[in-house]
């Protein structure tokens, strides 16, 4: 039996660094293409579903980014879902928990959701085909006090002859939550222990929007977000296609549908060769409209040196998603030709050359900000 494992699609979400807006660039505009992008990610799985074959699609949790979205996330969702031709069971997570205001039971919701659509807002097993089973762990509310994925595997028999079951839960397992009070930390002994004993046969998890297996335990896995959520994760904008049988065997392959990639990286710049190859190493970051990257750069620069680093970074930022820049790994420290390139006789030059020292030698930051105006001036003129 064939299914595609997903979650944490979170839609509706938003990103700050990517709504300011720049200018001459309408605001949000890359945050519009954002949204966009987690709503392609979920038709581009719903073609995986039906090219490789699913028998269904099941989403861990956290579908959306909360019960409080706007009729126009519901409404854009429900389109991407009438896409999909195979059965969908959408599971409430900790963002959208089942609870009076759920989401997915509001009217916006219910009026345009497809009939192939099934909110798995009741715990329990649901038959999605003969022979084929979801056991369905929601979060009822955002505080859970229990193991919700424990308690379903105590709840169950050993599946039926010729029954292949699949639990969809959503939350953190204890081999990577370290936190010991939590009292819904998922227990992966106690799915290992249901599936050596057939109560169920793959253990399909939402929360981390990494994809993860249990190590040495593929039948233990989240899928990850289908696109990329934060700078933290280090393998979102997958699905993984599951097959699964009741006799254990079972092969799980992700599949990559996110277009979107939030990075880091590191620069150090200390002369002229530097800032050349960071600006070709800018120029040639594969699709930076859908790139939002933070960029961390060290060193030691003049006066020059430094206006040009700003030069590059602005000239490279209205191509990205998003460049988020931080120098504060930066020393400036003006030498003489910074000096000569004001352009100043007699007193002034005499002046500006006593700031160039103080900012060199002392690394008077009073002294560096005014030397950098005058430049500023300079260059201006
Ligand atoms: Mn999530």
């Amino acid at each position: 039996m064939r299914f595609v494992h997903t979650a944490d699609w979170q839609l509706g979400m938003t990103r700050r660094f990517l709504g300011a807006g720049r200018v001459g660039q309408a605001v949000g505009e890359a945050q519009a293409r954002f949204a966009q992008a987690r709503l392609d990610a979920v038709a581009a799985l719903g073609r995986v579903a039906a090219d490789e074959g699913a028998a269904f699609v099941v989403v861990c949790g956290d579908v959306f980014e909360s019960n409080l979205v706007g009729p126009d996330v519901v409404g854009r969702a429900c389109e991407a879902l009438r896409s999909f031709t195979v059965p969908v069971l959408l599971l409430p997570g900790n963002h959208d928990p089942a609870d009076a205001s759920l989401v997915m039971r509001r009217a916006d919701f219910t009026r345009r959701c497809p009939p192939h659509v099934t909110v798995l807002d009741t715990p329990g097993v649901h038959e999605v085909a003969p022979g084929i089973e979801v056991v369905a762990a929601p979060w009822a509310t955002k505080r859970p006090l229990s193991d919700l994925v424990g308690d379903r595997l105590r709840a169950l028999e050993p599946a039926p002859e010729g029954v292949v079951r699949v639990l969809a839960g959503h939350g953190a397992v204890d081999v990577l939550s370290p936190d010991e009070q939590n009292p819904a930390v998922i227990r992966t002994a106690e799915c290992r222990a249901a599936l050596a004993d057939g109560r169920v046969h793959y253990v399909a998890l939402g929360d981390r929007h990494s994809t993860w297996q249990l190590h040495g335990e593929p039948r233990i896995a989240y899928s990850g977000a289908p696109e990329v959520t934060s700078h933290e994760e280090t393998d979102p904008g997958n699905v993984l296609v599951v097959d699964v049988g009741a006799d254990g065997a079972a092969s799980v392959r992700p599949v990559r549908v996110g277009r979107w990639t939030f990075a880091r990286e590191h620069a150090v710049v200390d002369t002229d060769d530097d800032l050349a190859a960071l600006d070709a190493r800018l120029d040639a970051l594969d699709a930076p409209e859908r790139t939002a990257l933070r960029l961390a750069v060290e060193g030691t620069v003049t006066l020059r040196q430094r206006a040009r680093l700003d030069e590059v970074t602005e000239a490279h930022a209205p191509v990205f998603a998003a460049l988020e820049v931080d120098t504060t790994a930066v020393a400036t420290r003006p030498d003489d030709a910074d000096v000569e390139a004001l352009g100043l006789t007699g007193f002034a030059a005499e002046a500006a050359r006593e700031l160039a020292d103080a900012a060199r030698d002392a690394a008077d930051p009073a002294a560096l900000d005014a030397l950098a105006l005058l430049h500023r001036l300079a260059v201006a003129r």
